[in-house]
């Protein structure tokens, strides 16, 4: 069976992360998101060695939820931190923030750490920059292994990223990394933008058995069912495939949040077959 959350921000993460549905203090948005068809919530962290996972803990406890994923998307963006970073000192701390984010995961019971924008841009020669992608990722993948967690690296849109665009090139990047706790986070958005058929990367991603993990938003970014995209057939495919993984609304919320919130919950509960 698959899983749904929604994208929400931690309080410390220092700017408006624009695909986060929520930010906020976060007692506040968990009772929002309590209730409505979430099974979890994803969270969008820069810092989560300063948080407070047994108080988180118990608030999510309370409102019936898991934590689907501990996601670095907000990092790059917001604290300008990213593992391929040219500055030598900003990129070890971001190698750092990659292994706080692990144990985060590990504290709370979560699944999954992302790694999509966090990994930065290549740095001169793309080949270089991926040996140095896939060595980081291969320690990080070490650690998170010791710690229950695996990690779930994303193909990105060559407007966002010019490392690793479309599924296959991130698969051939994962046989040379060769680490049984790292795969491979699909996001419908950037699916829909770098590949040629709805749902054949899922297919491929699900027969080499690494797909950890899916990021839901309409070719708009908007809510599924708001844009052009066949989710029904994406839905279908990953129930053929055996996915029972997260399906995770990484989204803009609009015309305002609490409408897209309800909106993904009543869409996507009615196609994954939950309710008539
Ligand atoms: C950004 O477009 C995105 O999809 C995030 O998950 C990247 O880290
Ligand atoms: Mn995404």
């Amino acid at each position: 069976m698959m899983l749904l959350s929604l994208a929400i921000q931690t309080p410390e993460v220092p700017a408006r992360v624009p695909v986060a549905l929520l930010a906020g203090e976060l007692e506040e948005n968990l009772a929002k998101v309590s209730g409505i068809g979430y099974d979890g919530v994803e969270f969008i962290t820069t810092d989560p060695a300063g948080l407070d996972g047994v108080f988180i803990k118990k608030i999510l406890t309370q409102h019936h939820l898991q934590v689907s994923a501990i996601a670095s998307g907000g990092i790059a963006f917001a604290a300008k931190l990213t593992l391929l970073h040219p500055d030598s000192a900003v990129a070890s701390i971001a190698r750092q923030r990659l292994d706080d984010m692990i144990d985060f995961a590990s504290d709370l019971g979560a699944p999954v750490v992302t790694v999509g924008s966090f990994r930065g841009r290549a740095v001169g020669d793309n080949l270089q920059s991926l040996k140095a992608l896939g060595d980081i990722l291969w320690n990080a993948s070490e650690h998170a292994l010791k710690r229950g967690v695996r990690i779930a690296l994303e193909p990105l849109n060559h407007y966002e990223g010019d490392l690793l665009n479309t599924a296959a090139q991130t698969l051939d990047f994962l046989q040379g990394v060769n680490h049984p706790s790292i795969g491979i986070l699909l996001d419908t958005y950037h699916v829909n933008i770098e590949e040629s058929s709805w749902t054949e990367p899922y297919r491929q991603v699900m027969s080499a058995q690494k797909l950890f993990y899916v990021h839901l938003g309409d070719n708009n970014r908007l809510s599924p069912g708001k844009g052009l995209i066949d989710f029904p057939a994406i839905i279908s495919t990953l129930k053929e495939g055996g996915y029972s993984g997260w399906l995770s609304a990484e989204l803009l919320p609009l015309p305002d949040s609490d409408t897209a919130i309800r909106n993904v919950a009543n869409i996507m509960r009615k196609w994954m077959g939950d309710v008539s």
